[in-house]
């Protein structure tokens, strides 16, 4: 029998696609070439397996086009990209990377925390540009960092890697709003208090965006919420663009009502409005919190891992929808 036929959407480390080749007849676009909605329906015809990224929709007419196609594996632990309920209905297996990236984004989330607070590339740019003249006494004097409180809006495993980082690496005062609250023992260990939005908003020195995208959580921190906020606190976003309303956003920090913020993702990606790239105060950062080589390599080995035992075991490792999955 001729094995399976998947297509990988965008360029990933050859290895994967070696292993991948060795069960299946693959089609990668190692070129990395930007395919319009029509051209990946024409590459995804036969194809009953996708292994692809967070930058590439996958929608209901997509999947009308496509009725090979059995499994869609996101190198992402995020899954908005996907029109899930489609893919239910469908009987379209759905896959993530959770858990390899946790850490990894956890990281980042506060080396933008502490770039946007301690104004790093706010005054890298200040050197870089020769106006470095003499010291100050307030020279870039940004926001304390440890011993402050830090809130963090969904507490999923990225939430908790950093109320663990803030707790304990920073000496911070971690609250935390959630859909539902942790169990008791998870809170101790992330030494993370639960409260409401509006108390996190309150208290929050540093406020921290980790929750996934839904129609639900589109703005959820829009101008009504920025002005809820301390005046000095810091914005950051890991989560998802669209979460934030980076409209009024930079009107805040343009009225420096709240003093500065950390941006990995951004409404409309890669284009980012052009009134925060006119502010001083927010680091901007293009979608990088899980790109190091070490994760991103564990990312697409895990959408493989599922493509292969999905195939050959008939079970997704790490699915994020329930499907029936026929038997070889
Ligand atoms: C990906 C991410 O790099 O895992 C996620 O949800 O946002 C990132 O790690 C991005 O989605 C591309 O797949």
């Amino acid at each position: 029998m001729s094995p399976p036929k998947i297509l990988i959407t965008r360029a990933v480390f050859p290895e994967v696609v070696e292993r991948l080749a060795r069960h299946f007849d693959v089609e990668s676009n190692q070129d990395d070439a930007e395919w319009s909605p029509a051209e990946l329906a024409a590459r995804l015809q036969g194809k009953a397996g996708v292994l692809t990224t967070g930058s590439v929709r996958i929608d209901a007419a997509l999947l009308a086009a496509c009725p090979d196609l059995r499994i869609c594996a996101n190198m992402a632990v995020g899954y908005n990209n996907f029109d899930l309920p489609a893919m239910t209905a469908r009987g379209v297996q759905a896959t993530n990377t959770p858990d390899v990236l946790t850490e990894t984004t956890a990281d980042f989330g506060f080396a933008l925390l502490m770039a946007a607070a301690r104004r790093i590339t706010e005054s890298e740019h200040y050197l870089r540009a020769g106006r470095w003249k003499r010291w100050r006494y307030d020279m870039f004097a940004g926001a304390e960092v440890h011993g402050s409180t830090l809130g963090i809006l969904g507490m999923g495993r990225i939430g908790q890697g950093i109320a663990r980082r803030g707790a304990h690496g920073f000496g911070m005062d971690v609250v935390y709003h959630n859909r539902s609250r942790l169990a008791p023992a998870l809170e101790a260990e992330c030494k993370a208090r639960y409260v409401d939005k509006d108390e996190l908003l309150r208290t929050a020195d540093h406020l921290m965006l980790v929750l996934p995208y839904t129609p639900g959580s589109r703005h959820a921190i829009g101008a009504a919420e920025i002005a809820r906020m301390k005046p000095g606190a810091t914005l950051v976003n890991i989560a998802r663009g669209g979460i934030v309303d980076d409209a009024a956003l930079a009107v805040a920090l343009r009225e420096r009502r709240i003093a500065a913020a950390g941006l990995d993702v951004f409404e409309g990606e890669p284009q980012v409005n052009p009134a925060l790239l006119a502010c001083e105060n927010v680091v901007l950062t293009p979608h990088i919190a899980s790109a190091t080589v070490a994760t991103r390599r564990a990312m697409a080995q895990l959408a493989a891992d599922n493509l292969i035992a999905f195939f050959e075991q008939n079970r997704a490792l790490t699915p994020v929808n329930q499907v029936v999955v026929a038997t070889k």
